[in-house]
C-alpha cells in the first residue's frame, strides 16, 4: 500500500494535450475488436459497456473507426459516416463522459488492406500505388487474403480528405473530445508516407515532401474543420505492418514531426519498433522524432509497468498507451497503480464475437469477491 507520503509517480499525474485535459497519463491504445452492430457497423449496447469498463484511462483512443464504405478493410469495424453510426458513439461518448474519462476517435482508411466484398459496388480497393498487399483481412468466413488494388487518381483526393473531414466533424457531433489520424500500420496515410508503397510520379510521390503531401492535406483539413488541439496523430515509423516499408523512416518521419509540431497538433502517438512485435525491429531514434514534434509525445509498445512509469518519469514520454493489457484489464489504472496482478487475455476473443473475452475480464474488486 502507497502512504500519502510517498510521490506517486508522474504517469498517474494529469497531462494536458491540446485542448484535451488526461486525469492521468495511461492510454487506452486503439484496438480493432469487430463487433460492431453486423449491417450497419454502429456501435451497440456492447460496446458501450466495452468502453464504459474502461473509461479511468487517461485517455481511450477508440478502435480504428472507417470514414467511408471505400475505407473499411474488415467486417464488423465501426464507421463515423452515417447517421446510425454517430448515434451509436453518442450513447459511447456519453457514458465514458459519465465515468469521468475522455475519448478521441480513431478515424481510419485502410487503402489497400481491404477485400471487394466490403467496397462500394465490389470495386478494387484503393492505394497510392498498385501494389497488392502480403497481409490479410479478416471478413464473416475468417482470415483471407487481401485484394489487388488500384492507384488512386490525384483527381480523387480531395475526395477522400473531404471524407476525413466529415469524419471529424462527425466525431465532434457524436461528443468525442477529438480524433486520432489512424496514420500506422501500413494503412492508406502511411501507404503514402512510405516509399515500398508509394510509386507515384506525380506531386503525391517520390520526394519526402511529395509523400507527405496527402497526409498533411488530411491533417490541414481536419484542424481547420475541428481545431488543432483536439487533433492528433498515430504513426509506426519502422514497422512493417501490412506488408509496408521505407529506406530512410528516420527522415521521412522526422520531417513529418517537424510539420505537426508547426501546425500544433494536440499529441503525437508512436508505435516504437513493429505493432505488437518487438521494440528493436529497426534501429530509430524516437528522441529526435519527439524533438522534432515538440508536443505531447504517446509512446505504445510492449510497455509493462516498470517501463512505463520509467518513461514518463524520465521525461522520455509524456504518456502511454497499453493495448493488450487494456483488452483482459477494464481496470488497467487501479492496478498499475496498485502493482496487482493483471489478467490474462485470450487471444482467440480479439476480433469478432460476443461479450467473452470483450465485457467479461474481471475488476479487481471481482475477483477479490
Ligand atoms: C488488428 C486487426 C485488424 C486491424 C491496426 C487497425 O493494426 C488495426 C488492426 C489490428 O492498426
Amino acid at each position: 500500500m502507497s502512504s500519502s507520503a510517498e510521490p506517486q509517480p508522474k504517469l498517474f499525474t494529469p497531462l494536458s494535450a491540446g485542448d484535451i485535459d488526461l486525469r492521468n497519463r495511461v492510454v487506452m491504445a486503439p484496438l480493432t475488436r469487430n463487433r460492431a452492430t453486423p449491417g450497419s457497423d454502429a456501435p451497440n449496447a456492447l460496446n458501450v459497456a466495452y468502453y464504459r469498463q474502461r473509461a479511468s484511462a487517461g485517455l481511450i483512443i477508440s478502435e480504428g473507426t472507417q470514414i467511408s464504405q471505400q475505407g473499411q478493410g474488415y467486417i464488423w469495424t465501426p464507421g463515423i459516416h452515417s447517421p446510425a453510426q454517430i448515434e451509436g458513439w453518442k450513447a459511447v461518448t456519453e457514458a465514458v463522459h459519465a465515468e469521468g474519462g475522455k475519448i478521441v476517435a480513431q478515424i481510419w482508411h485502410v487503402g489497400r488492406v481491404s477485400h471487394v466484398s466490403l467496397q462500394p459496388g465490389n470495386k478494387a480497393p484503393v492505394a497510392p500505388s498498385a501494389i497488392l498487399a502480403p497481409t490479410k483481412t479478416y471478413l464473416e468466413s475468417g482470415f483471407v487474403p487481401v485484394s489487388q488494388p488500384r492507384a488512386l487518381a490525384a483527381e480523387e483526393l480531395s475526395g477522400i480528405v473531404a471524407d476525413y473531414t466529415r469524419a471529424a466533424e462527425n466525431a465532434r457531433e457524436a461528443g468525442f473530445d477529438g480524433i486520432e489520424l489512424h496514420g500506422a500500420n501500413g494503412y492508406l496515410i502511411d501507404q503514402f508516407l512510405k516509399d515500398g508503397t508509394n510509386r507515384r510520379t506525380d506531386a503525391y510521390g517520390g520526394s519526402i515532401e511529395n509523400r507527405l503531401r496527402f497526409p498533411l492535406e488530411v491533417v490541414d483539413a481536419v484542424t481547420k474543420a475541428i481545431g488543432k488541439g483536439r487533433v492528433g496523430i498515430r504513426v509506426s515509423p519502422v514497422s512493417p505492418a501490412n506488408g509496408v516499408s521505407d529506406t530512410d523512416p528516420q527522415a521521412v518521419f522526422d520531417r513529418l514531426a517537424a510539420e505537426l509540431g508547426a501546425r500544433g497538433l494536440a499529441f503525437l502517438h508512436v508505435v516504437e519498433g513493429a505493432t505488437g512485435g518487438p521494440r528493436d525491429i529497426a534501429p530509430f531514434d524516437y528522441l529526435a522524432l519527439r524533438r522534432a514534434f515538440g508536443g505531447v509525445y504517446i509512446a505504445n509498445n510492449g510497455f509493462d509497468r516498470e517501463t512505463a512509469i520509467e518513461a514518463v518519469e524520465s521525461g522520455r514520454v509524456d504518456a502511454v498507451a497499453f493495448g493488450k493489457a487494456f483488452i483482459a484489464n477494464p481496470d488497467l489504472v487501479e492496478r498499475l497503480k496498485r502493482n496487482a496482478p493483471l489478467n490474462t487475455l485470450q487471444t482467440e476473443t480479439l476480433y469478432g464475437g460476443d461479450a467473452r473475452g470483450y465485457t467479461d475480464y474481471p475488476f479487481l474488486a471481482e475477483k477479490a469477491a
